[in-house]
């Protein structure tokens, strides 16, 4: 069956580089990117593009109406460190744009939808190493706990409705094509474009504070993957844990400093997202994943370096 594939909050990290790898696979007719902004530049003339808004119903519905997707992404949210900014759009966001998401997917029978989660519905009571997929829950965070409500909407739509919805709890995500956009993880994005501009980053989480991060290569691949497992391997209906690597800044410095000699890191100090990260685990147990789809993880640390900084090079 040819697949129409909707991807909401097209403009991302995560949107602009699946909705052109979707589109290498299935045609670029196939896949419609959708957000609220001018689509950006890494998709503009790459496909379909439609403006939507997730907390405009009857937009959505407009959209579901004209293309009747056979399988939808939804990436629009606001992050951790945003989110703490404007916690009453962030719930409202993060929640009733899944809602309606989900609402609709029902509604036009769309035979799978995608919801990323994080590992920010762990919380300061949840072991921060190895941590597992089933244990305490105690996110204090807007985005945190809204994307933990949004793994028991999930999981219930599926229960209640039959709805094939599937999700990852996404670690820290790093790539070298698209910006982050307002996390608590950006750092390790920011980090790159500094080493190479000015041989220099003023880091804003501390030099000891482990967090679980992915490349973007392995994030996408993990995403397709877990579309394309077959339904009936699939055991967990709210979010899989997805590990990648745990680094602290200063793990990850030492390793840009070994290709860019002189680079040189500080940290500052009383940054708001530092309380966000040390209630956040620094590892993460996907054996799950690896089980029930095949997870492999590709990039370790050095060799995320060496790609990040080989391509950066060519962009900046
Ligand atoms: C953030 O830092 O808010 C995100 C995440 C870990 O979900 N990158």
């Amino acid at each position: 069956m040819s697949e129409k594939i909707l991807v909401i909050g097209a403009n991302g990290q995560i949107g602009t580089e699946l909705v052109n790898t979707l589109r290498g696979i299935h045609g670029r007719d196939q896949v419609i990117a959708s957000d609220i902004n001018e689509p950006a530049y890494a998709i503009r003339n790459s496909g379909p593009f439609e403006f939507v808004n997730v907390l405009d119903k009857d937009n959505l519905h407009h959209v579901f109406t004209k293309h009747q997707p056979t399988q939808v992404y939804l990436l629009a949210a606001i992050l951790s460190a945003v989110g703490e900014k404007k916690p009453k759009l962030a719930w409202d966001l993060n929640m009733n744009g899944l809602i309606h998401v989900l609402d609709l997917a029902v509604e036009f029978k769309t035979a799978k939808v995608f919801w990323p989660s994080s590992i920010a519905v762990f919380g300061p009571h949840s072991p921060q190493h190895q941590t597992p997929q089933y244990c305490v829950m105690d996110p204090n965070t807007v985005y945190g706990f809204s994307k933990l409500a949004g793994e028991r909407w999930c999981e219930y739509y599926f229960a209640k409705y039959g709805l094939d919805v599937r999700s990852i709890r996404y670690p820290g995500l790093i790539g070298w094509k698209a910006a982050p956009g307002g996390g608590t993880t950006d750092y390790a994005v920011h980090i790159f474009h500094e080493a190479l501009k000015t041989g220099k980053y003023e880091s804003f989480l501390s030099e000891n504070t482990a967090l679980p991060m992915m490349y973007m290569d392995d994030a996408i691949r993990a995403t397709l993957s877990l579309m394309d497992a077959p339904a009936e391997r699939l055991t967990i209906r709210s979010s899989y844990n997805l590990a990648g690597m745990s680094f602290t800044p200063k793990q990850l410095a030492a390793e840009i400093a070994e290709r860019i000699p002189g680079f040189d890191i500080s940290y500052a100090d009383n940054d708001p997202r530092q309380s966000i990260a040390d209630s956040w685990p620094k590892s993460i147990d996907d054996s799950q994943a690896a089980i029930d789809w095949d997870w492999k993880l590709e990039y370790d640390l050095p060799k995320m370096v060496d790609d990040m900084l080989t391509n950066l090079k060519q962009t900046i």
